[in-house]
């Protein structure tokens, strides 16, 4: 799906306003100066990135009584619809959209963005979170707890005018989870009620993570295009603290990394996002090590190998 030579376009979503904590729109910036364009033409890569990304920086938390418990919502909805702007553009030129967040209700903007292009994209949802609670499901109203739900048009999410500009682009069928152990009840209700294919670390623990990968491409097929959503809070506290929502028991180092090298492997990522870093939550070391998990996460998407 991608076309030669192999050019990846970073999307910088400075973006923090889908969930309560500061910090994490400086996600983007940190990563780069950790080196990432560098690393990634290192691999091979053309890289196009504009190093004056929009920040966002007029953003104020906004009380908004209109959706009741649902948070910024305004606000999440233009840089949302701006973000798939970016990523259907890089997309439909055959490049890699690599996007750098920013908290994770900028998947409604990637995730929208590459499924203009590619209609039967299959989305791989790394996460310890399931984050498909709908308006009428959420108990904390943070946007990046609902991104899914939107992109499936679920119950509750058309009264949302606001993110009109997202239309329903995402079947059930086209997601796997990987990593869930952090799922509110009704979620889990939505999961079963649409049959949702979702792999929980009991199910990592149960088969491995080499089958769990295996099963979940052979679910979405293997001749498909695969958007990689990875929220680095399935990573577990220990290897990527530094990110709003930790959950003990996460993925290891090494399985968070093999997800990233099978589906390099694949041949057919056209989209990857790498979510929820916030490098101002934590002591400096914390921080720098889950920076450069970013970045390893990143490269390793993109092909770098061990041997
Ligand atoms: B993340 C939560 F209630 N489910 O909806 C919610 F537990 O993008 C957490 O995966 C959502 O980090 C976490 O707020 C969103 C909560
Ligand atoms: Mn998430
Ligand atoms: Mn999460
Ligand atoms: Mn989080």
């Amino acid at each position: 799906f991608l076309s030669k030579p192999l050019t990846v376009g970073i999307v910088g979503a400075a973006f923090s306003g889908g969930q309560p904590r500061g910090g994490v729109e400086q996600g983007p910036a940190r990563l780069v100066e950790f080196g990432l364009i560098d690393q990634l033409k290192g691999l091979g890569w053309n890289v196009d990135f504009d190093e004056k990304f929009p920040t966002y920086e007029d953003f104020k938390p906004q009380t908004e009584n209109k959706h009741k418990i649902l948070k910024n919502v305004g606000h999440v909805a233009s840089v949302t619809k701006s973000v798939a702007e970016s990523v259907q553009k890089v997309v439909e030129k055959g490049h890699l959209a690599l996007t750098l967040g920013g908290d994770h209700s900028l998947a409604m903007g990637t995730v929208g963005g590459s499924a203009a292009v590619h209609k039967d994209v299959g989305v791989i949802w790394v996460d310890a979170h399931a984050d498909i609670n709908t308006p009428l499901t959420t108990d904390t109203g943070n946007l990046h707890g609902c991104p899914v739900s939107f992109l499936m048009g679920l119950e509750g999410t058309k009264e949302v005018t606001e993110l009109d500009w997202l239309k329903p682009c995402l079947a059930a069928n086209r997601i796997v989870y990987i990593g869930l152990r952090d799922v509110d009840a009704p979620e889990k209700k939505i999961l079963k009620d649409n049959k949702i294919k979702a792999f929980s670390m009991h199910d990592v623990d149960k088969h491995g993570i080499g089958k769990i990968v295996e099963m979940a491409l052979e679910y979405l097929g293997r001749d498909k295009p695969i958007h990689l959503s990875f929220d680095v809070d399935a990573l577990d506290p220990s290897v990527a603290p530094a990110t709003g929502t930790p959950v003990r028991g996460g993925l290891t180092f090494r399985e968070g990394h093999y997800i990233c090298e099978a589906l390099y492997e694949t041949g057919n990522l056209v989209a990857v996002d790498i979510m929820e870093v916030n490098p101002m939550l934590g002591e400096q070391s914390y921080v720098l090590q889950t920076i450069q998990i970013g970045c390893s996460l990143a490269r390793t998407a993109m092909g770098e190998s061990l041997l």
